[in-house]
């Protein structure tokens, strides 16, 4: 069993006792789903290596859970589950993933109309039966409705996220087959595109079938589909399905331009071939029958008179013009977010304290955090109101203290993401936002509002004179929550106007503002920051699909306020308030 599908199970527990009403077990199992997925190595590994004692040393996880990870490596499941499930026989993930519906609606829903998956809740909902049950009604039938037809257009299709790791780990193991050469990963992957609907991996390789073997023997295939001696196709237990395809050297290239795509993308560089009176194919680029391409990509790109365009930006929009003059802009590079303007911490909803966040973030190689905790409005995460903002203030005066010594000058910012109320108000008063280094805002609630309404709301928040930035401009998120009604350049346009950044939110499931909407704001001149909206330590990791959206969206070094040292970085924020 691999870590995801512990970390699912036990993820299912905590809901299955939000079910049932305990108390604290459901955020212990759900706190416990995160540590496996976590992992830098697999569970079954720990525990071959030291039994269950190395399970219980997994921080976050307790001996009761460490104990029933232990009968699922062993049994493939255990009592408590099987207790449970029996109770609520239902098919919870996929319930859950409908917009709006929580555990508790999904017990009710078992309980009043047998509704036990995805069928039978579109059909009850289509009969008219949900709005006839307490604490639901039409307007929730209605959403019930959408969140179906919103899966069913995002199904097969994984977040970027999700599979990015799966991809690194089988591309790390087939460079380890003897003979291998060259290993990488084409198509959307590649291009760093938000969703993904499968995997390309070419190889270069003396002997072509021991990367078969290897490739269609992996511990995470769950079926073979096709099986040749240059290419085989299989099904991942992540339900992805992954090629790979053995390639000459002299191809190398040619193929990896091929199969990188976009698909429009590459219509246009192969018209430009056309025009020259060449070829260009998956196996080179051709005059007549010569080869005059095709080991590498930039080869290729040049006798097209093209300079070679980055993966990500491969989405015909402009590339291809700008490469041909020389003039693709200097787009901010991996790894240059200095600092990051989004961290929750156990103060709200957030896995960690502020130190283990500020160390991870160290270990990260940032510079500098803001803490970011939820505001009192949002009750559910145990927002902080004016008191709790000023005790957190004090504890990060501590710690930077004692921190500042130990870690060369790491610093620790004092914000808030302050809740953006129905009327365009905030929820904390004015004199404890000006005690912050960072004011960050953000929609949470009230998401069905008119187009009109929405973006006059965000505005009006926008022109308090204390806002530096506006989180998660759009509030989708990818596969399960459709973005609300805003008018994205209106908002685009009073950011730059009231002196406000956006946030490019590096989430892999929000993406938000997603790379469309980043071109806009880098061409209205508007500043951007890319965080990651850390809720636990690993989460920094995150910055990196940030950064990647931010080029698909055109963005340079100075569009991105964060890539600056801290005190450029809050200089350059308060500066946009006195344009
Ligand atoms: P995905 O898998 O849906 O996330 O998106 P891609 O872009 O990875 O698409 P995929 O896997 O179907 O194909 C990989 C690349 O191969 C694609 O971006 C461009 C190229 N390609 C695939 N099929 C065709 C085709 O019929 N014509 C051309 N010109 N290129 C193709
Ligand atoms: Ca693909
Ligand atoms: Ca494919
Ligand atoms: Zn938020």
């Amino acid at each position: 069993m691999i870590n995801g599908e512990i970390a699912k199970i036990l993820r299912e527990m905590g809901m299955m006792y939000e079910m049932e009403d305990v108390q604290f077990k459901p955020r212990a199992y759900e706190k416990a789903a995160m540590a496996v997925e976590e992992l830098s190595v697999g569970a079954s590994e720990l525990y071959k290596r030291g039994g269950k004692k190395a399970l219980d040393e997994i921080p976050g996880i307790g001996p009761a859970i460490a104990a029933h990870i232990e009968a699922l490596l062993k049994t493939g499941c255990f009592a408590e589950y099987r207790r449970l499930k029996k109770k609520i026989p239902v098919a919870l993930d996929e319930l859950v993933a409908v917009e709006g519906l929580g555990p508790k609606m999904v017990r009710v829903l078992y309980r009043e109309l047998r509704i036990r998956n995805l069928k039978d809740l579109e059909r009850a909902a289509k009969a008219g039966k949900i709005r006839k049950l307490a604490h639901f009604g039409v307007k929730s039938e209605e959403k019930i409705l959408r969140g179906i037809e919103f899966l069913r257009k995002s199904k097969g299709r994984f977040l970027l996220g999700t599979i990015l790791p799966i991809v690194r780990t089988i591309e790390e193991r087939l460079r380890k087959v003897p003979g291998v050469d060259q290993v990488a990963t084409a198509g959307s992957v590649r291009r760093f595109q938000e969703t993904i609907g499968d995997i390309d991996i070419l190889v270069t390789a003396k002997k072509p079938e021991a990367v078969m073997k290897v490739f269609t023997t992996m511990p995470e295939v769950e079926a073979i589909i096709a099986k040749g001696p240059t290419k085989s196709a299989v099904r991942l237990r992540q339900r992805v399905n992954a090629d790979v395809r053995v390639l000459p050297d002299e191809s190398y290239g040619a193929a990896l331009q091929y199969f990188t795509g976009d698909k429009a993308h590459n219509i246009e560089v192969r018209k430009i071939a056309i025009k020259k009176g060449w070829k260009l194919n998956e196996y080179g680029l051709f005059k007549g029958t010569k080869l005059i391409a095709g080991r590498t990509e930039e080869e290729i790109y040049k006798k097209l008179g093209l300079e070679w365009i980055p993966p990500e930006l491969r989405t015909a929009s402009g590339e291809i013009e700008a490469a041909a003059k020389g003039k693709l802009p200097n787009f901010i590079p991996f790894g240059s977010i200095r600092g990051d303007c989004q961290v929750q911490t156990e103060w709200t909803d957030g896995s960690a304290s502020i130190t283990e966040m500020a160390e991870a973030a160290r270990r990260a190689g940032l510079e500098y955090i803001v803490i970011t905790d939820h505001t009192r409005s949002l009750a559910m995460t145990g927002g902080l109101d004016e008191k709790g903002l000023a005790r957190q203030g004090k504890e990060i005066d501590k710690l930077n203290k004692e921190l500042g010594i130990r870690n060369n000058g790491f610093r620790i910012l004092k914000g808030a993401e302050v809740n953006i109320l129905k009327d365009g108000s905030l929820d904390i008063a004015d004199d404890a936002l000006a005690k912050l280094d960072v004011v960050a805002v953000s929609v949470h609630s009230h998401f069905g509002m008119s187009e009109r309404e929405m973006t006059e709301r965000i505005i009006r928040a926008l022109k308090h004179p204390a806002v530096n930035i506006l989180f998660h401009p759009t509030g989708r998120i990818i596969g399960r929550r459709e973005p609300y009604k805003v008018d994205i350049e209106k908002v685009i346009r009073a950011a730059k106007q009231y002196g406000v950044a956006l946030e490019a939110n590096s989430s892999p499931e929000r993406l938000d503002l997603k790379d469309t909407h980043i071109r806009m704001a880098v061409e209205a001149g508007a500043k951007l920051v890319v965080d990651s909206d850390a809720h636990s330590p690993s989460h920094f990791g995150f910055l990196d699909f940030g950064v990647a959206q931010a080029r698909r969206g055109w963005a340079t070094k100075t569009d991105v306020l964060n890539t600056r040292p801290v005190a450029e970085f809050l200089k350059a924020l308060r500066g946009l308030k006195k344009r």
